[in-house]
């Protein structure tokens, strides 16, 4: 039986306070923590090289058993309009976006906030892998073998208040690293920018939600969000922010760049439904990458196919007017 690399202490255990003061060695001998998962020092310390491998355990329950995507079509067939509004832009223009230094900035309805270096973000969370089912709303899709850790583990550090109702992500904003903010070219003036995303507390929380650091056991590749970005296997592909630098937690919905340029045709919520299409095309079905350009498509699952685990979330919501 594979063990389960759940975290071993709570973030609540300690108070952040200590945990930021304290270096992750110390941390480890003074508390006696085993971080045979954790990320080694050293991989959370420098500037990890895309590619560099990562230490990870294998987490089956929250795996699917369908056959991955291969690592090539995983980095060559992204959204990430920073990049280009080709699915072949981000692979050939992320190559040069600077992953360290990064900070996260931690803000809004909690105890703990302020700017994190990455280093203290990732530090205490033990990395697993998951095989994550990703649909699109354009309607393809791939599975795909994410390395990271439980988004409600790191959110639970910072003591989100009472009033914490919903967690809004910001993705890095410099257009003199990201071609695609820079007006005029690349479809930059589409979007608002920076990309921002946002979840109920309830969400965020719930253990499907994922923080990713990697792919196949190896550091992020840009074009997939490096250094860091959430997936929500539930929902479509725009929720899931990519180059994350602030995690706010508010009182009120807050804004999503997809849903604010065009609100009848992308929402807040974004759960994957096959009854619900989008007004320009089917949700009933959709293209997996990989499986050539003829092959038939397939029929998108209700949740898909985490309906067993998120239904109850959305109980008794209107999901055709909340979509
Ligand atoms: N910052 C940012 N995050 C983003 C996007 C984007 O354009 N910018 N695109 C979203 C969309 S539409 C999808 S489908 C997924 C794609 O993730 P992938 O390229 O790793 O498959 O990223 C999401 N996150
Ligand atoms: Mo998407």
């Amino acid at each position: 039986m594979p063990r389960l690399p759940l975290p071993r202490i709570r973030p609540s255990q300690i108070t952040a306070e200590r945990y930021f003061r304290m270096r992750r060695d110390l941390l480890t001998t003074a508390l006696g923590l085993a971080t045979a998962a954790a990320i080694p020092a050293a991989q959370a310390a420098e500037a990890l090289p895309q590619g560099a491998p990562l230490v990870y355990t294998r987490n089956p329950k929250y795996s699917v058993t369908e056959k991955a995507n291969s690592f090539e079509e995983i980095t060559n067939y992204n959204n990430f309009y920073e990049f280009g509004t080709d699915k072949a832009d981000p692979a050939a223009n992320a190559g040069s976006l600077r992953t360290r230094p990064w900070t996260v900035t931690i803000a809004g309805e909690a105890a703990k906030t302020g700017k994190f270096a990455i280093e203290d973000i990732l530090s205490p969370h033990p990395l697993e892998e998951r095989i994550y089912r990703h649909r699109c709303v354009e309607a393809w899709s791939m599975v795909i073998p994410w390395v990271g850790f439980p988004l409600a583990d790191l959110l639970r550090r910072f003591q989100p208040t009472s009033r914490a109702k919903y967690v809004q992500f910001t993705t890095l904003l410099d257009p003199k690293q990201m071609p695609g903010q820079r007006p005029m070219i690349l479809g930059g003036a589409m979007l608002d920018w920076p990309y921002v995303e946002g979840l109920r507390i309830d969400e965020a929380m719930h253990p499907l939600a994922f923080m990713v650091v990697g792919v196949y056991g190896r550091v992020l590749p840009n074009q997939n969000g490096a250094p860091l970005r959430v997936h929500l296997p539930w929902k479509y592909g725009f929720k899931s922010a990519k180059s994350i630098v602030e995690i706010r937690f508010t009182e009120h919905q807050p804004a999503n760049t997809w849903a604010r340029s065009a609100p009848g045709e992308y929402g807040f919520y974004a759960n994957v439904n096959p009854q619900v299409d989008h007004p320009r095309w089917s949700q009933a079905t959709e293209r997996h990458i990989g499986g050539g350009f003829f092959a038939a498509r397939q029929p998108t699952l209700m949740f898909n196919g985490y309906a067993d685990q998120v239904a109850g979330l959305y109980q008794g919501l209107d999901l055709r007017r909340y979509f």
